[in-house]
Formats: C-alpha cells, structure tokens, sequence
C-alpha cells in the first residue's frame, strides 16, 4: 500500500507494480466506465467500490441495457491522486451466480473484525425460488482483496443495491432495494440476517426507490436513496432516530441530472472531518446512460442536521498540486462567453476534455496548490488553427499575469515560457484568451 509518496515516486511505484491512475476532477476515473461509487475508509485511505459498466456487445449483456461482468477497488490517501488496484470480483468467479449474466451491480463493503466484506447483487444460476438478483459476499483480508466469494448468495434477500451499516454497539445491518427499501439485521458473521427484513415503508410510494445508503451522525440516523419522484432519479434522504426507522422524509440531497442520465447512486462518507457525497453521472457516455462515471462533492449538514443540496461540479474536491496537468475543462467557473467544453476525440471520451476559448473566453480552475517550491515555467498544451495567445492569471480573470503564452499556428503542442511572476500558497488559476484568434487547450502545468 502506498503512503506518504511524492507525486513522481508515485508515478514510479505505478509503473512498477502495474497499478493504473486515476484523475482528480469529476469524474475522477477516466480509465473505464464506473457506477454506483461506495465509497469507505479504512485505515485512513478512501476505497471506493463502483459497479464496473462495460458496453454491451454481441454474447456480452443486454444491447441498449447495463452490463457489467466485473468489480475494480480505487483507493486515495487524499481524494485527488486515485489508485485502481483491479478486478477484485468476477461474475464467473463467483459460485452462485449466472456466469453470463452481467448483471454486477451496485456493491457495498464494510470491514468487521480485521475482515472485509464486499456485498454485490447479480443474477443467480439456480432460479427455483424465483427470478430476479439476489445479493452475495466475498470475504478478504486487506480491502483489496484478494476476495473470496462465498458459494451461496444470502438466504431471505431477494433485490439489488445492497448496503451495510454497522451501529456503534456494534450491531451491522443489511439493507437493499426491491422495488420499496427493505432492512434487516445480520448476524455477527456478517454473512446471514439474524431477523426477518423489514418494509422501510414510510418513504414515498409513487416512483422507484433503489440504491439504500445508511449512516449515523450525532445520533440521527440518515436514510438516503434515489428515487424517480419526477422522470429521472434524484438523491433523496430520510432520517429516523433508529437504523430500521421510522424514518421520516426530509428532502433532497442532489437534483435530478440536467442532461438526462435517468440513475444517479451514491454513498456519502466522512474523510478527515470533511463530509462527500460520492456518486454518478454520464460523463464519458454523453450519448448512453447505461455508461457511467463517477464523482465526488462536498457535502455540508444544516445546524439542525439537514443535509444542504449538493450541486454537482466538475472540479470536484481536493487540491492540484500546479506541477501536475491541472485540466483546465475541469473548471469551477467559465465565462459566460467564448469558452466552451469539448472531447479531445470524440472517438475515444477516454482521452479526455478540451477547453475552447474564444474572444473574450476564459476558464478559472480553483485549487491549484503551488507548493513551497517556487516553479519556473509554465507548460501549456494547446493547438490554435491560426496561431493565439493565452494568458494565465491568478486568482481570478483579473489577477497578476502568470505568464504570457504564445500558442504557435498548428496542432497540438507543448509550449514553455517562463514564469512573469510567482505567489506561494493554493490558488486559482484562470486562462483567458488575449486577441482575437482562438485557442484550444488540453492542461496547463508548471515546473
Ligand atoms: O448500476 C446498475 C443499477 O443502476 C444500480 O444497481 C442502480 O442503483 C442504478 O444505479
């Protein structure tokens, strides 16, 4: 496991042990489509535990559907620099379930008694007690496995989208989605439920609920669920004064998606006395919501413990340290005017997002931790069909020049200028076109 590493000797140990990066900005993996983000912390790292979307394709899933075959685990010591530590779960790994079926949805994993416990949904082989998913474990000794599955899924669970909460009398509960939210107690095993489920019945009745995420804060117990109370799903929450309710509905956590993705699926998680609310979105898929990406915001409590809506960002959370790509199509402001987001290829998502300025164009990226090294130069990669300028400023579209950048006539290219000026500390950096001929930029970094 990796700690306390500098950005480059991180790069290293990647490339020495295989194991693959992830990006900072929403969504924060850009390597493969991911959903339904559980996010968990153990041992002060954040794992994140997503469904794994694939496209489907002939003999793999359901055209037009979801299919997911497998389960990554991420994990960061800081939110912004993202480790994949690859497939942990495989659906024809796993006794029980249907090996053709790539239905892996929505996972959970909790850590109890120096083990780890990964929850997962799929189809069954055997469907004498009926159809439809059931929920299974796999159990492992470090939270990335490796994961042993158990041979049968659990006994009286019948849904999708399963979640364990564990009291602080130590009490762990299961709860999952089939058509309304159902909960139960599991037994010390963490493999059985100890009681009959029970209906959460007090929620909304019209619209589907799925997606059950529970935790405790200050003694309020906290319900939250998406649920389609419109056309498409949004984040809504309940809260109870016990972990089986009754609850009562108390809002919404985040809006439904202003570009359509009919799921959103979430987890919500406390990391270094900061609230987050991880979740999904389309981003990489723009045109096929059964492909997802996931992100994370902030997430505050109101004095009387509501939960503020969280508006979705781009930039996400964390710091950027200015010797890495900062992606400037990450950003957290954009002019109202001459600045657009695109596809570096529209081929392949997964090579990322430009930003196209224009006159009067310019993007501001907050966050930017310059370090107590003051950097030299700044590198910008750009193109600009007729040759443009750029210049990159502090703090807002206003603040001290950075530096002036020529981008020469031509495609893409790194160009280097030296720095004008220089202030420690975390920043926002903003590029503003200057002239009239437009530029497009891929990231901006310093060294
Ligand atoms: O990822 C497949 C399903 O879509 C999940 O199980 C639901 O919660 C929804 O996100």
């Amino acid at each position: 496991m990796m700690r306390s590493i500098t950005f480059y000797g991180l790069l290293v140990a990647l490339v020495v042990t295989g194991l693959r990066p992830a990006q900072a900005q929403n969504p924060f993996v850009t390597s493969q489509f991911t959903a339904d983000p559980t996010a968990r912390v153990f041992g002060g790292r954040v794992y994140v535990y997503p469904s794994h979307d694939i496209p489907c394709g002939p003999g793999r899933g359901r055209i037009g559907w979801f299919c997911m075959e497998d389960y990554h685990v991420f994990s960061s010591a800081n939110l912004t620099d993202w480790t994949d530590h690859g497939v942990i779960v495989t659906q024809n790994k796993v006794p029980w379930v249907q090996p053709d079926s790539y239905n892996m949805w929505a996972p959970d994993c909790v850590a109890r008694n120096g083990k780890y416990y990964f929850y997962f949904p799929s189809t069954p082989r055997d469907t004498t007690g009926g159809k439809g998913f059931r929920i299974g474990v796999a159990v492992a000794d470090q939270p990335t496995g490796p994961f042993v599955p158990q041979p049968a899924p659990i006994a009286g669970v019948r849904g999708i989208d399963p979640n364990v909460f564990i009291d602080r009398d130590g009490q762990a509960y299961l709860y999952w989605s089939q058509g309304n939210i159902y909960g139960a107690k599991l037994k010390a095993n963490m493999l059985e439920l100890a009681a009959e489920p029970k209906t959460l019945g007090e929620l909304p009745t019209q619209g589907l609920k799925e997606g059950p995420y529970v935790f405790e804060r200050s003694g309020t117990y906290y319900l939250t669920y998406p649920h389609v109370a419109n056309k498409t799903e949004r984040l809504e929450y309940a809260t109870s004064t016990s972990p089986l309710g009754p609850f009562t509905v108390k809002g919404v956590v985040m809006d439904e998606s202003p570009t359509g993705c009919w799921t959103n699926h979430h987890s919500i998680t406390q990391f270094q006395n900061q609230w987050y609310l991880f979740y999904h979105h389309n981003d990489l898929s723009p045109k096929f919501d059964k492909n997802r990406s996931i992100r994370i915001d902030s997430l505050t409590f109101g004095p009387d413990g509501t939960i503020k809506k969280v508006r979705p960002t781009l930039r996400g959370v964390g710091l950027t340290n200015a010797r890495q790509k900062i992606q400037l199509d990450r950003y957290s402001r954009l002019s109202p005017r001459g600045a657009t987001i695109a596809f570096l290829d529209t081929a392949n998502p997964f090579r990322g997002w430009q930003t196209r300025l224009t006159p009067g164009g310019w993007v501001q990226y907050n966050g930017v931790d310059f370090g107590p090294r003051p950097p030299r130069t700044a590198v910008l990669r750009a193109a600009a069909v007729t040759g443009g300028t750029v210049q990159l400023r502090l703090d807002n579209a206003q603040g001290p020049v950075l530096a002036t950048v020529a981008v020469p006539k031509g495609g893409w290219q790194e160009i280097k200028v030296p720095l004008a000026t220089y202030r420690p500390g975390t920043h926002a950096l903003v590029a503003a076109l200057s002239g009239s001929a437009g530029v497009e930029i891929d990231w901006v970094s310093f060294e």
